[in-house]
């Protein structure tokens, strides 16, 4: 059989996200479900990307694919469905259509149109192999239901209705799963980055979370478990890659002390020569300098850590179950050992000025490299969803991006938005704080320099939007009510 994998481009491209200025990861997601099927089926993966616009439509009708499936979070549940709709429109019913990935797996009811024939709910690699198999053996579409992870269009009596398999099991050592199937994104390869830190690959070395974070799903995703690869499967998979930058996708890698001391005992042993970067909590940061200095010996160039806010009650509200206390040490601790922080800090739409001029505050304080800050936003599946959706002025998935409000704000919208918009300029002087870094780590700064040139191009065209206030208005103009402060006429919401 024919398999397509599609990874959906941003819905507007120039907008703010993360892939268009700072962060574009290579699609795992796709990578790892081919890696399953590959030798038995014929499959092709399009990163749209990096694609032009038409491919998409070129590829399906060369290709002709018996099966397409697209990825998403929530941000571009809407790019993967009309992934899906072109599908069916150049194809016909003859091609099956599945979406996967975190948005459909939190929302599956979101995805049950009439282009998806299935969802992929939790991780990937069996399901979709399971279902290749079972339509590529002549199996009847109507008949999935022994397919577990599965969410189908299934006829019935009164119509068209998803139906539910049980869940797939989580239990499958990570070491067993095959390697990801780069060799079918080889013509994007080179291209993506971190900042300046390009080429760059990715790799994810465990899946789970063992935090409750309230705005955070990643512990339900994974039904509270959390797996580890082994050391030696991660070490292989680094000496596996080309790139010289390897960014490791775990939601918090700075899990547990026991397997990074085997981690770095086989890095130290193997030495693979790469430079890498984690996610992690800043409470094991400040908590165990010791192995952060091996890390950074070991390679280890950046730490994403998701800070939050300085302010003790809000890390209380949010579960994070951390205190002011790491941030601040770990962000000195990094700071000293030559690691680049990029630290996540969260504004509430109840924010007023003063709070805003509090978290700049405390972002210069820390001397973060790289502050990105975002709007509390309750995302599909968290406890945040579900306490306070009743609040939402849209569900809209497209304003799920964490850089627009979806709940009223305390201020008036735009000038929330001006507040907002500040950011970047604010916290300028906490960026320019780590230039030293540069020379502290030569080797390091060497091989990030031919990166510098499109950062900066990319981070120059990116601050038109950053930095304008009405740009996010104008974003959200046919959608947010005009009453909870938006451009959206009274009459249009009743009419919607
Ligand atoms: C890398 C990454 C990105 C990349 C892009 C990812 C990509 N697709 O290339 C970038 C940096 C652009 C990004 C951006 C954002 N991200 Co992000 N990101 C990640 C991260 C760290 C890794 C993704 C990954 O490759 N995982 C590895 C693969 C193997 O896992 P997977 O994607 O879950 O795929 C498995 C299954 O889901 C399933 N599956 C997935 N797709 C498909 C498709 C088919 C057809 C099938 C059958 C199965 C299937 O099978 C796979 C194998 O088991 C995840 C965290 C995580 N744990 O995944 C967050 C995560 C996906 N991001 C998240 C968020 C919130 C964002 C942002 C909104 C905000 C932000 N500041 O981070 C932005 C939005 C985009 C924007 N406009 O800025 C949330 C999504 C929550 C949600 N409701 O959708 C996550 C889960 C983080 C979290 N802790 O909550 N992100």
């Amino acid at each position: 059989m024919k398999l397509l994998l599609v990874q959906p481009a941003p819905f507007e491209h120039g907008r703010m996200g993360l892939e268009n200025a700072l962060w574009l990861s290579e699609p795992v997601a796709l990578t790892s479900i081919a890696a399953m099927v590959k030798g038995r089926h014929e499959v092709r993966i399009l990163d749209m990307r990096l694609e032009e616009d038409g491919v998409l439509a070129r590829v399906l009708a060369d290709f002709r694919p018996d099966v397409v499936g697209a990825s998403c979070m929530t941000t571009d549940a809407y790019q993967a469905q009309a992934v899906c709709y072109a599908a069916k429109s150049i194809l016909g019913d003859a091609v099956f259509t599945i979406v996967g990935g975190h948005h459909p797996t939190l929302a599956p009811e979101a995805h049950d149109i009439a282009a998806i024939d299935a969802v992929c709910i939790g991780e990937g690699e069996e399901t979709f192999a399971e279902l290749c198999d079972h339509l590529a053996a002549g199996g009847s579409r109507d008949d999935l239901g022994a397919i577990a992870g599965l969410a189908w269009r299934a006829a019935s009596p009164t119509g068209t209705q998803q139906r539910r398999n049980p869940n797939r099991s989580q239990a499958r050592s990570l070491d067993t799963f095959p390697l990801p199937a780069r060799e079918l994104i080889s013509s994007y390869l080179g291209r993506y980055f971190f900042a300046a830190a390009t080429p760059l690959a990715s790799i994810q070395t465990s899946r789970g979370c063992a935090y409750d974070c309230n705005f955070c799903a990643i512990w339900e995703f994974y039904e509270r478990k959390v797996r580890f690869l082994s050391a030696a499967a991660i070490v292989d998979r680094m000496e596996a890659v080309a790139e010289k930058f390897i960014f490791f996708l775990d939601d918090n890698f700075l899990s547990h002390r026991g397997r990074i001391e085997e981690f770095l005992a086989e890095l130290e042993r193997r030495k693979p020569g790469k430079f890498w970067m984690i996610q992690g909590r800043t409470d094991f940061i400040a908590q165990h300098p010791d192995l952060m200095k091996r890390m950074r010996d070991a390679g280890l160039c950046m730490v994403l850590s998701g800070y939050e806010t300085n302010d003790e009650g809000t890390l209380a509200a949010l579960k994070k179950d951390n205190l002011r206390e790491n941030n601040l040490k770990a962000a000195a601790l990094l700071r000293k050992l030559g690691i680049w922080t990029t630290g996540i800090f969260m504004t509430r739409p109840d924010f007023e000025a003063k709070d805003f001029e509090a978290m700049w505050a405390a972002i210069r304080e820390m001397k973060i490299s790289i502050p990105l800050v975002v709007i509390h936003t309750p995302l599909p599946g968290t406890q945040g969803w579900r306490a306070e959706r009743h609040t939402l002025l849209t569900e809209d998935a497209r304003f799920f991006d964490l850089l627009h409000a979806v709940q009223r704000t305390r201020l008036p919208r735009e000038e929330f938005y001006r507040q907002y918009a500040r950011w970047n300029q604010a916290t300028m002087g906490s960026s320019r704080e780590s230039l030293p870094l540069l020379f502290k780590r030569p080797r390091l700064t060497a091989a990030l320099l031919k990166g510098v040139p499109t950062f900066v191009e990319r981070l120059k065209s990116l601050r038109r939007v950053i930095e304008d206030p009405q740009s996010y208005l104008r974003d959200e103009a046919d959608v947010i009510p005009r009453e909870a402060g938006g451009a959206r006429r009274e009459e249009e919401i009743a009419a919607a």
